[in-house]
């Protein structure tokens, strides 16, 4: 009955696609290694592009892309990068397709909200979680790797400044599997947002305390943990089955001896979101600034942290995804 109906769910949003896929005029392009593997109920992890466009510098950017795609493959799933090329969304993008988001300077930063307009006007640009959510979830993947998600920004209860990430997880019935989030935003508010929004979230690993991307404890506690792929896998699989169409969101620490630079890269934090409220940088241009910014302060050790928790990340998504298709099928 349990694996019924989330074949069924999984199946719905496969077939939604496929007939999509079929007309000449689809706005989807999913990759044959995708579309095969899906076809053999094998297990998928899609992979989001703002991280590619605007979270990291070239070549790091692209180096990065590729060795997340490995480590997915290595633990035996497919990777899905998910990303919007001249007006279509590509679920699964070729190497080409990443070269050019990675070295193209005026890709866009797509999120929900963005997508008719880049779609209608055949432009191109990188997929955040929002974006990416929505992608997978017509092609029928429940699970999505990234590095971390939006959240509610400082002070967002005056800005409303809320990511449409956190909307979205309340909206879309994918396991987002990430770091937490940053402390440049509302770690408390944020997990407020989610639990309003009906979000269920979990740390993965030996404690309840939510993480903060570069460091693995946040003073916040996560309402559920789990301590292995398969407990995180039950989680989703109960999602589905009981028809919720929420998220669920995964949140794996940094690993212990990349968290080293944490109080260093914290400092670097605090000084970026002043010097960001001072340059009166708002909306969408917040989190690429602050990246950037605190990358310039570390010099390259937020990025090198960066890189090392979404190749971990990489690696518990993809056991996890591994771990629903047995569960599933
Ligand atoms: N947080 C990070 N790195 C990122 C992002 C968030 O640590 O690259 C990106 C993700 O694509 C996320 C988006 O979905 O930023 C959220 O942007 P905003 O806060 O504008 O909603
Ligand atoms: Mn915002």
């Amino acid at each position: 009955m349990f694996k019924r109906a989330c074949t069924l769910i999984l199946r719905r949003g496969i077939t939604t696609l496929q007939s999509k896929w079929n007309k000449n005029d689809s706005l989807f392009r999913v990759h044959p290694s995708v579309s095969q593997a899906l076809a053999e109920n094998k297990p998928v992890v899609a992979l989001e592009s703002t991280i590619i466009t605007h979270g990291m510098p070239y070549p790091y950017n692209l180096s990065t892309a590729k060795d997340v795609e490995a480590i997915v493959r290595a633990e035996g799933a497919t990777p899905a990068t998910v990303g919007v090329i001249e007006g279509k969304v590509h679920v699964g993008l070729s190497s080409d397709d990443l070269e050019h988001l990675a070295r193209c300077k005026t890709s866009l930063k797509v999120s929900r909200r963005d997508l008719p307009f880049v779609i209608s006007k055949g432009l191109s640009g990188g997929t955040t979680v929002s974006a990416t959510m929505i992608a997978a979830h017509q092609a029928g993947i429940p699970v999505f790797v990234t590095g971390g998600i939006g959240g509610v920004h400082r002070d967002g209860e005056k800005s409303l400044d809320i990511s449409a990430d956190l909307t979205e997880l309340g909206r879309t019935p994918i396991a987002v599997v990430s770091a937490g989030v940053k402390s440049i935003l509302d770690i408390g508010r944020t997990l407020e947002f989610l639990e309003t929004h009906g979000v269920c979230v979990a740390t993965y690993g030996s404690s309840k305390d939510f993480p903060a991307f570069f460091s693995p404890k946040s003073g916040f506690s996560s309402p559920c943990q789990v301590t292995n792929p398969v407990e995180a896998a039950k989680i989703i699989a109960s999602t589905l089955s009981l028809g919720l169409q929420s998220g669920v969101l995964l949140a794996v620490p940094i690993p212990e001896e990349h968290a080293a630079e944490g109080q260093q890269i914290e400092e670097a934090i605090q000084a970026a979101v002043i010097e960001a409220s001072a340059k009166g940088i708002t909306g969408r241009d917040v989190t690429p600034f602050i990246l950037q910014k605190v990358n310039e302060i570390t010099e390259g050790k937020s990025l090198q942290a960066n890189i090392a928790l979404i190749h971990n990340n990489a690696r518990v998504g993809s056991q996890i995804a591994c771990a629903l298709s047995q569960e599933i099928n």
